[in-house]
């Protein structure tokens, strides 16, 4: 076929370098940007085909988010704006990893296995971050597309969620809002500023100024979510008055963390449980008030620090489920209830709601016979709804939310900081010679293997109060994590420690 050919041909500008052996993770494919350029061009292939199997549009993000600049990634996305399904990763890797010359074998072997047709229309939107290494990127992508006589769209500069809501757009038809950037700041930020109300108080509010922004420096050096939470300072290059405000994002906008300094300069830290507290309790707090029969649930990870998950169940009486790590895991779960709020503790997440739950919502704040409170709270919850990126976490969508709420609630971020005290806790990271080795089960909070690892944690976690740990292997990075967490930063250290010697 005359399409083969083409790849052919195309395929030999983008050589595979010999030997290099990479996987679709939990994230895409992540690497040195310099090592990429084969698995660009072939993933704009898979997302071709992808689309000729779902007869709908496909996304391909170029970006490695918090990474180092040097280096780069590329993820696809799923029709309804989701990640692409467990199947596909599968094909995805094998394509990567496909030598020079068996590269079309690879492609037809997937073809076969889904029983594609190859004669269906193909739609695929492109989308890349700031890094000098994602233009040229990118560029391998489009040319995977054409090669396979797709068409692509190619947004250029956007965030992950931006893509993501692109791609859910398109597949509905516009329902969802329209699909170009503009509709975006449009859907997200215009309906925040008109629907909350006041509007005029929430400007006076909103003074917002931009630091690090990517017009100078390198993208996340010493700066962004991940460096936030992992170093628990705040990025370098910016000056904090006690008790302002700040918040980060990371490379490519789908994670966000609050911060702030104290009058003694001491730095605290609001991080996706604390932002999952406030979201949900906010959530619940107007659903009894609109006299709404939902079921509203929080989604977590093992890492979702104990005093959290104790406020949320013993104090708020919301209902918590724990996955394993990796956003699609989440936001699995959620969609399980009539309103879900999931977050990973590193800041990525956001609220859905089921159709049933949209309805519901919609015909309450429509309703001329209730009263003034339901009414309120109805609106107040249609809102969210419209400023929420039901997609995928997203930092801007999050921010304007949580900044909503704030205004609302007329709180101040030293007050959301104190609903409830985060647990001493202390992440570590040990190398192993093969961290496959471990196996768990209970969402990651307990080891299978190897035999005797489990036994030994308990016994260890025994000595310490309020203590908790487990370990797990990192689906980004050659290493195993251990988290602990305990009454004291001394007995948490101390725990993270001792587990970390027990994984040897
Ligand atoms: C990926 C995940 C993130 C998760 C992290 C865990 C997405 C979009 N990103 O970055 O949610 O927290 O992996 O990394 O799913 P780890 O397995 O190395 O601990
Ligand atoms: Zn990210």
């Amino acid at each position: 076929m005359a399409e083969f050919q083409e790849i052919s041909k195309l395929s030999a500008l983008h050589p595979k370098p010999a030997g290099l052996v990479l996987q679709y993770g939990t994230s895409g494919f992540r690497t040195n940007a310099k090592q990429l350029d084969h698995i660009m061009f072939r993933m704009g292939l898979l997302a071709t085909v992808r689309s000729k199997k779902t007869k709908a549009t496909i996304g391909v993000m170029v970006t490695a988010s918090h990474n180092p600049e040097e280096d780069n990634g590329v993820k696809l996305v799923d029709p309804m704006g989701e990640m692409v399904t467990q199947d596909w990763e599968e094909h995805a890797t094998q394509l990567a990893n496909a030598d020079q010359e068996d590269l079309l074998t690879a492609l037809k072997n997937i073809i076969e296995k889904e029983a594609i047709n190859m004669s269906q229309e193909a739609n695929v939107f492109v989308g890349k971050d700031t890094r000098s290494s994602s233009a040229s990127l990118s560029q391998a992508v489009l040319d995977g597309v054409s090669a396979l006589g797709g068409h692509s769209k190619d947004y250029g500069l956007v965030t992950t969620p931006q893509l993501h809501y692109m791609v859910c757009c398109q597949n509905t038809q516009g329902k969802y809002g329209e699909a170009t950037v503009e509709g975006y700041y449009t859907k997200f930020c215009q309906e925040l500023l008109l629907s909350f109300s006041p509007p005029c108080h929430l400007k006076k509010e909103l003074q917002i100024s931009l630091n690090n922004d990517g017009s100078k420096g390198r993208l996340n050096h010493q700066c962004g979510a991940d460096y936030v939470k992992v170093q628990q300072k705040p990025p370098t290059g910016i000056k904090i008055n006690p008790g302002e405000r700040c918040c980060s994002f990371d490379g490519d906008a789908d994670r966000i963390v609050y911060y702030y300094t104290d009058s003694e300069g001491t730095f605290h830290l609001l991080d996706g449980d604390k932002m999952a507290t406030l979201i949900s309790t906010f959530l619940k707090e107007l659903l009894t008030q609109a006299g709404l029969d939902l079921k509203i649930a929080v989604v977590q990870t093992a890492y979702a620090n104990g005093s959290s998950t104790h406020y949320l169940e013993n104090t708020m009486k919301v209902l918590v489920r724990c996955t394993k790590t990796g956003v699609k895991h989440l936001h699995h779960v959620a969609q399980e209830f009539d309103v879900g709020v999931y977050f990973e503790a590193n800041g990525h997440g956001t609220v859905l709601f089921s159709k049933a739950a949209e309805e519901k919502i919609q015909q309450l704040a429509e309703d001329t016979n209730v009263n003034d409170e339901r009414k309120k709270a109805a609106l107040l919850l249609r809102n969210t709804i419209n400023v929420i990126n039901q997609t995928v976490g997203d930092a801007i969508s999050d921010m304007l939310l949580i900044e909503a709420i704030l205004a609302i609630k007329g709180m101040t971020i030293q007050q959301w900081d104190t609903i409830y005290t985060d647990l001493p806790n202390r992440q570590l990271k040990v190398k192993v010679a093969d961290r496959r080795v471990i196996d768990t089960t209970d969402a990651e909070r307990r080891a299978v293997t190897p035999a005797g690892l489990q036994e030994a944690i308990d016994n260890l976690v025994k000595k310490y109060r309020q203590a908790r740990s487990f370990v797990r292997p990192s689906g980004t990075e050659d290493v195993v994590r251990v988290y602990a967490e305990a009454d004291t930063q001394e007995s948490a250290d101390a725990l993270a420690h001792e587990v970390s010697l027990a994984v040897y």
